[in-house]
């Protein structure tokens, strides 16, 4: 039985069109799901919008449409960026299904039957676009002297009749959870934040509202509504099919991973797992928060006019380019800066001069001077042995380097593989040989295509659309794409009797033009 492993993005706000953020994000994840397919894992991800909650409430008004046209607009636009980018989901979960509020009741039922849940008065600096209360101490000033929450938004001083949560019961478990688990919260440096922020002592959370009624109602007090926090979380349990006591939660709960950015680590680090703890459930196994994309070091912002859409970066330089600019440029858990200059650099270096260039060569010259034919069991010699242990090793590189989320470390042992390739073909020069030696180009060739072979298949979850095609023109069945593949080794010799031949090749990485105005820019 395949293990099974669990991945879930961020759920996103819906109050306007995805950005680039989204994109960095899911696309990470997409990797990791599509990585840990081809490493033989039963996987689960889990992506969604977010669609409760004062801040989308208040973007229907200012828009004059009900919450509900807004969610149903602006839900469809993630759905369609993430088809553009081939994002590989299994569930796209919307929190204004009735699974979610069903799923949300029962985890509050839950947290309430253990004594977690009481009413009382609250009152403190509320930040309508992060949706938290901040302590006083955490405030900073802004320019004008108004009052500004930790993320630079504004917080208004609020009072209002709430449920609580002893959050406070649980930071001892939850540094003994740390303490245990140093997985459980990563990169090290967030870790160490969190561990400061509970060892300060918590304070009980408020967990309703009643001065609006966008959210999941309070189960026996209608005129309440769970504090959005609660019901965004518990999406990663309703995508399971909890409260019922579902094969997939068997199998999935608790998830391997909760993929997010570092603005909501204290979210999925502290409140997360304490209402797990206090709805007797066992809590993730790790929370990874990444780093922001800038915009040439800039945040995108509406007042500086740079907010970039995904969906025009993808129509203007193609999906697997962005992609793999995202996981190769920015060293994952970092942040990172993006602009349309570096994505056409670093794609046409590596994917068009580089590995295209290689693949698109190899084929071509089996094409033109074998015929297409393929042939096994040739001598090799010294050289062909170091090529291939050089693949086998840049293969193993980029696999340990995935396995630990460091995508940019296992793309740059890939890419060791590849100019190993790329000067093994200059040394041998196989189209001198084609006249000196005929059988030792066809030695050589056959070496490059098992090559270019593996190394197509390692970086399939990276850039999966364009090495399908790749592989569709070496006759690599769809079935054996994956890493199991990659130690079999009769693949070679059952490829050659099954009596496919190279026919002439495309080239599935083209270059990519600059983008005229970057000059100017
Ligand atoms: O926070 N670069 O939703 P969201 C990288 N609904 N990642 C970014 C980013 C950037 N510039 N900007 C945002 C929410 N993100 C909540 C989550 S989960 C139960 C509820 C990331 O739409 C951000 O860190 O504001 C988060 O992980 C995700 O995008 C969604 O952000």
């Amino acid at each position: 039985m395949a293990d099974p492993y669990y991945i879930t993005t961020a759920i996103h706000y819906p109050n306007g069109k995805p950005h680039i953020g989204h994109a960095y994000e899911t696309i990470a994840a997409d990797v990791i799901a599509r990585f840990q397919r081809a490493s033989g894992r039963e996987v689960r991800f889990q992506t969604g919008t977010d669609e409760h909650g004062l801040k989308m409430a208040q973007k229907a008004r200012e828009l004059g449409v009900s919450p509900r046209d807004l969610c149903d607009e602006m839900s469809a636009h993630f759905r369609n960026l993430f088809d553009l980018l081939e994002i590989e989901y299994d569930n796209f979960i919307r929190t204004t299904e009735d699974r979610h509020h069903a799923a949300t009741q029962a985890l509050w039922k839950a947290m309430e039957a253990n004594g977690d849940l009481y009413l009382d008065r609250y009152e403190g600096w509320y930040s309508i676009r992060d949706e938290a209360y901040y302590d006083e101490s955490e405030l900073t000033e802004g320019e004008g002297g108004e009052k500004l929450s930790p993320q630079g938004t504004p917080v208004e001083w609020t009072v209002e009749e709430s449920w609580f949560f002893r959050l406070s019961k649980y930071a001892e478990p939850l540094l003994a959870l740390y303490r245990d688990n140093p997985e459980f919260i990563q990169p090290d440096s967030r870790r160490n934040e969190v561990m400061r922020f509970v060892e300060g002592g918590l304070r009980d959370l408020s967990v309703s509202r009643t001065s609006f009624d966008w959210g999941v109602k309070v189960p026996g007090a209608d005129d309440h509504v769970m504090y959005v926090w609660v019901d965004a979380l518990t999406n990663y349990l309703t995508g399971l099919g909890y409260p019922d006591k579902t094969d997939d939660f068997a199998k999935f709960w608790p998830a391997d991973l909760h993929l997010i950015g570092k603005d909501i680590v204290r979210f999925h680090a502290v409140y997360w797992p304490a209402f797990l703890m206090s709805a007797g459930l066992p809590v993730p196994r790790q929370v990874f928060g990444h780093g922001f994309l800038l915009n040439r070091g800039q945040k995108e912002s509406k007042s500086l006019g740079n907010v970039t859409d995904p969906v025009g970066l993808v129509e203007q330089f193609g999906v697997d380019p962005l992609r793999y600019f995202l996981m190769r440029e920015i060293a994952f858990g970092q942040d990172g800066s993006y602009s349309p200059d570096a994505i056409v650099t670093r794609s046409n270096a590596e994917l068009a001069n580089s590995f295209g260039n290689l693949a698109q060569r190899t084929l071509s010259m089996i094409f033109k001077n074998l015929d297409g034919e393929l042939t096994a069991g040739l001598p090799e010699d010294a050289a062909d042995a170091e090529l291939m242990s050089a693949v086998a090793d840049a293969v193993s590189g980029l696999r340990a380097g995935f396995a630990k989320l460091a995508f940019s470390e296992g793309l740059e042992a890939w890419m060791r593989g590849v100019f190993a390739c790329n000067a093994y073909v200059d040394e041998m020069a196989p189209w001198a040989l084609r006249k000196s030696d005929p059988e030792r180009m066809k030695a050589v060739l056959n070496v490059l295509f098992r090559c270019v072979r593996d190394l197509a298949i390692a970086v399939r979850p990276v850039v999966p659309g364009s090495i399908d095609r790749l592989l569709d023109q070496m006759g690599i069945a769809g079935d054996t794409r994956d890493y199991a593949a990659l130690g079999d080794a009769g693949w070679f010799a059952a490829l050659i009797a099954s009596g496919f031949k190279v026919d002439k090749p495309t080239g599935v990485f083209p270059r990519l033009e600059m983008p005229e105005t970057e000059g100017a820019a």
